[in-house]
């Protein structure tokens, strides 16, 4: 846990969100701000600020998001694209790793 990490917070219950799945290492909840009728985070419960970092220091965890990324993209229909922005120029703006799942529309390529 860090103080001022807001998906820290979220974990720890003292941020509201709509959780949709929690496992012993992972949480998944709907993004604030939706780009498509799926859109859900789902993160580590420990703190670790890209999926780089949480693969080298949690490999355990980092499965246990992989497969609970893959339970919510099943359940949205199987068709998904899972996205970690890893960087501010690549538009990460919370630095707590958390794939994106977005589905339920077309997804265009390249993203942008
Ligand atoms: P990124 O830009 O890749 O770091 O994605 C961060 C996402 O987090 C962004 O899509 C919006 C979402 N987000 C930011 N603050 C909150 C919040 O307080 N609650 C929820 N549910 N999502 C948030």
């Amino acid at each position: 846990m860090t103080d001022d990490c807001l998906f820290c917070s979220i974990v720890a219950g003292d941020v509201p969100s709509d959780i949709v799945a929690e496992t012993d290492h992972a949480v998944a909840f709907r993004d604030v701000n939706p780009q498509a009728p799926t859109h859900v985070l789902v993160i580590p419960r420990v703190h670790q600020p890209d999926i780089g970092s949480l693969a080298e220091a949690e490999p355990e965890a980092t499965i246990d998001l992989l497969r609970l990324a893959r339970t919510i993209a099943d359940d949205a229909g199987g068709t998904y694209r899972l996205v970690f922005n890893t960087g501010a120029d690549a538009q990460q703006s919370v630095f707590h790793c958390h794939a994106h799942v977005l589905a339920g529309r077309t997804l265009g390529w390249p993203p942008g």
